[in-house]
């Protein structure tokens, strides 16, 4: 097996956006903490010469490679499915890898607003005022510019034009993840952004994609991963 993915075994969180690319560039994976239930993963963080400050990382010809954006630019240049060859649109694509972290970090700020040990409960107040600003302001601004990139490149295209690239597989997992944890919010979003949401449906039927989705190796969304549902955080029903 050529890869090894060290991530949370309950959750899709972080990790599925490099589940994702795996599954698309049919490698060859195992996903270790889903095996031995994460031991080897404490190892790893604990000893390893290149430890990663957080999961997920993926062990490949040798590297210890953590942060998400920097494993999909690793892998984009080992599969030519993933990313072009071209050094100007590999940055591109990686600039727009670090912009969609940027999100997943702010949706996780919106359910843990205050501090990331504390549970839900301990902070809800403030998450409520963190989604509303969020669902108001921060969710737009993000969505409107993967729009304008989408839109761009004419209907039914893809991120960097041709072929899709992770970027797309992760414009995916961003619009299917909001769709559980803010249902009411994307639906009024959707008739602004609709090259945004046909995305996610296309991908979600390329076969590679599709057999991985209908499998047992993708996690069901829930309320432990980054993107949960806690109904007053969505728009008001
Ligand atoms: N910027 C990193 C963030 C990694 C991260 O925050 N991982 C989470 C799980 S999704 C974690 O385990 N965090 C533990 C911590 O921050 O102490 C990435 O994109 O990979």
């Amino acid at each position: 097996v050529a890869y090894a993915l060290f991530y949370w075994p309950e959750i899709q969180g972080r990790g599925e956006f490099v589940r994702l690319a795996l599954e698309y560039a049919s490698a060859a994976y195992r996903d270790v903490s889903r095996e031995d239930g994460g031991t080897e993963m404490a190892r790893l963080l604990r000893d390893a010469d290149t430890p990663a400050f957080a999961p997920p990382f993926l062990r490949a010809d040798g590297h210890l490679i953590g942060q998400t954006a920097n494993i999909l630019l690793y892998l984009g240049r080992h599969h030519a499915t993933l990313a072009p060859r071209d050094e100007a649109a590999r940055l591109w694509l990686h600039q727009v890898q670090l912009t969609i972290a940027d999100l997943v970090q702010e949706v996780h700020d919106t359910h843990h607003p205050v501090g990331s040990g504390l549970y839900y409960e301990d902070q809800r107040p403030e998450a409520v005022r963190r989604a509303a600003d969020f669902r108001a302001h921060r969710l737009p601004k993000f969505f409107g510019w993967f729009e304008r990139l989408l839109a761009a490149h004419g209907d039914d295209a893809w991120l960097l034009g041709d072929t899709p690239s992770y970027g797309d597989l992760s414009l995916f997992q961003i619009v299917a993840g909001l769709r559980y944890g803010f249902p009411r919010a994307m639906r009024r979003l959707e008739r602004r952004h609709r090259h945004l949401h046909r995305l996610h449906d296309r991908v979600a039927a390329l076969p590679s994609i599709a057999a991985y989705l209908d499998s047992p190796r993708r996690i069901a969304f829930n309320q432990d991963g980054i993107f949960r549902h806690y109904d007053e955080l969505d728009d008001p029903g």
